[in-house]
């Protein structure tokens, strides 16, 4: 298991909701690798508004790793949704998950995750959400194929979507795509509002051979410690099942997004520790 913190690409102005760190991109990766971080989740909104190569050189620099690519920033700061009311707006939504599978492969990371970014099935008017997402995701995955590229299906509370909200439902939804390259990712945060067990659903994913990613956020999304979820019987779950897999902090930049980020390998780097580096 590798602990990652999640942080926006260079070109986002201002502190990007659900990302740590402050400063510059250099700043940001200098203080994650010296905090014992071993990589990053990107937030990238628009693919062709970055150079790539260059931030994939910048992180291995700095010995990080690119965890993954986060999505959820489309959703959050443009309104931009798969799911859309308008089909032009749905065409758009679709086009940029494309470019983000591209930029994962440029940038070399394993995975996009698709959290918020997927809408809301209440959007669709004509025709039925569902179904519509799993098209999508079936062409998604098809491309992402390509690209040596996964693609992480994140189950949202229910305030955020209302579609997907749990482990189960993912993967009732992953078994009518029937493709490979589409897998979980779970979030403490969510999970704890939606799920039956916490632990229970992490087995779940797991023995489906689905949990590909996991989200770290308290029980009111602040730093682990700050509310009232066990990280030591998550972190012991996971290694049962043997999960090697990123634990990446997506949470509340309280009080500040540098503290933040300190508290959370504070707590989580003691459950994880670190192999060597040969
Ligand atoms: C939003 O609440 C979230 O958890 C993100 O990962 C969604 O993309
Ligand atoms: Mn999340």
């Amino acid at each position: 298991m590798k602990l990652a913190l999640t942080i926006s690409t260079p070109n986002l102005e201002g502190q990007i909701p659900l990302t740590l760190m402050s400063g510059s991109f250099e700043e940001k990766l200098q203080r994650a690798a010296r905090l014992g971080y071993d990589g990053v989740e990107l937030l990238v909104l628009r693919p062709d508004a970055i150079d790539p190569r260059a931030i994939r050189d910048q992180v291995a620099g700095h010995g990080l790793e690119i965890a993954a690519l986060a999505s959820g920033g489309i959703a959050a700061i443009e309104g931009l949704t798969l799911l859309a009311a308008d089909t032009a707006t749905g065409q758009r939504a679709r086009a940029r998950l494309m470019a983000l599978i591209d930029c994962a492969a440029q940038l070399g990371a394993p995975l996009v995750t698709l959290g918020s970014f997927r809408g809301r099935r209440a959007a669709i008017t004509a025709g039925d959400g569902r179904a519509q997402l799993v098209e999508v995701l079936h062409q998604a995955a098809e491309h992402a194929a390509r690209q040596g590229v996964r693609i992480a299906l994140e189950p949202l509370n229910r305030y955020e979507t209302d579609l997907v909200t749990t482990v189960s439902e993912g993967l009732a939804l992953l078994d009518e795509l029937g493709h490979q390259q589409v897998g979980l990712l779970v979030d403490t945060f969510h999970a704890n509002i939606e799920e039956p067990s916490l632990v229970g659903c992490l087995q779940e994913a797991a023995a489906a051979h689905r949990l590909w990613h996991v989200h770290i956020g308290d029980s009111n999304r602040l730093p682990p410690g700050g509310g009232h979820l066990d990280f030591a019987q998550i972190t012991t779950t996971l290694r049962s099942l043997h999960y090697e897999g990123y634990l990446s902090a997506e949470l509340l930049a309280r009080p500040d997004p540098n503290t933040a980020a300190i508290a959370t390998i504070e707590v989580l780097r003691p459950l994880v520790p670190r192999h060597p580096r040969l």
